[in-house]
């Protein structure tokens, strides 16, 4: 918690406060190689948790392990840097604790797809409310270069010296067919793009994944040259005519070859884990209504005996 966040600012209302500043909200200096893709999504998360007026005490980021995991170490709030691959399953459990939090996890590729897989798959159908954004470099970075689920057919890597031959994981495909409800993707290079994804992913009131494309300059330097206009290449966005409530036309977006469309390819409105399990403690407290916590003890216990 920074030292400008007063208790007394903790215990304003919210109409009152002004929004945090950055310096506020930035904690130390960020560790990344210089120009590697990380450092704007940090800086776009700033811009959201000043936009959307999130203070100190709501700020809830969740992360595994790999150089974009260490996220929540940059950030002047609650965070956490949690088991390579495993941060979803931390993020629902604050997710569902705690309905007054906005829960924000994110990751690379190889803690998302490889480590995290299952995690992956089943928050999605789960459909926990939070937004995961993942900084998708196509490369292990933090262990220096091994080939990713993400990586290309040929990738050159510490673990495919000759060529990567393992057909790579299409995040997008993955989202839908898991069941996500928000499923958007974006690039460091385009921060108003990326923005207008986090912004929308957090109104959404579900599971809202992002595939953030996001440049390993050390170990892949250039893969995304292809979707960035000042490299010669083009930014692509979803045409405006695409139904995002279509699954079917989502899934074909997704099979789109590199460099792909970016915008929201789906959303779908369906209730959240969230909202059932509430249903569930609600309909459960009801009918021990009037009893003190002890005398629904002592009943369980009974009814074991
Ligand atoms: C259980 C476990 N297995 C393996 C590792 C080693 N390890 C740390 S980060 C990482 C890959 C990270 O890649 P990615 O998620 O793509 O993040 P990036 O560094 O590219 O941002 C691996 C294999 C580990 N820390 N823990
Ligand atoms: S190794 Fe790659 S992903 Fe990691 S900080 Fe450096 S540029 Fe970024
Ligand atoms: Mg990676």
């Amino acid at each position: 918690m920074s030292e400008n966040a007063t208790l007394e600012s903790l215990t304003q209302d919210t109409e009152e406060r002004e929004p945090l500043t950055k310096k506020q909200i930035a904690a130390d200096t960020p560790t990344w190689c210089p120009g590697c893709g990380d450092f704007s999504v940090l800086s776009i998360y700033y811009k959201l948790i000043q936009k959307r007026k999130i203070y100190h005490e709501k700020v809830t980021t969740v992360a595994g392990i790999g150089c974009s995991s260490r996220f929540p170490y940059f950030v002047q709030a609650h965070g956490v840097h949690y088991i390579h691959g495993r941060a979803l399953s931390f993020a629902t459990g604050v997710s569902l604790s705690r309905p007054d939090l906005h829960v924000f996890a994110f990751g690379g590729d190889g803690d998302a797809f490889s480590i995290g897989g299952n995690h992956f798959m089943h928050t999605a159908r789960k459909n926990v409310k939070m937004t995961y954004v993942v900084m998708d470099n196509f490369v292990y970075g933090l262990t220096k270069k091994q080939t990713s689920p993400t990586s290309p057919i040929g990738f050159k890597s510490k673990t495919d010296n000759w060529g990567a031959f393992d057909r790579p994981i299409n995040p997008m495909k993955l989202a839908i067919s898991a069941g996500a409800t928000f499923v958007a993707r974006s690039s460091h290079t385009n921060p108003k793009h990326l923005l207008e994804m986090m912004d929308a992913a957090m109104d959404h009131d579900g599971f809202g994944f992002i595939e953030c494309l996001s440049e390993c300059t050390e170990f892949y330097k250039g893969a995304f040259d292809p979707t960035n206009p000042r490299k010669g290449g083009v930014f692509d966005l979803v045409p405006e005519d695409h139904d995002v409530t279509d699954e079917a036309a989502a899934y074909e977006l997704a099979s789109e070859d590199f460099p792909g469309k970016f915008g929201i390819f789906y959303k779908a409105q369906i209730p959240t884990k969230n909202a059932l399990e509430t249903g569930l403690q609600d309909a459960a407290k009801a009918k021990f209504e009037g009893k003190e916590d002890w005398e629904i003890l002592q009943s369980t216990f009974n009814r074991m005996k």
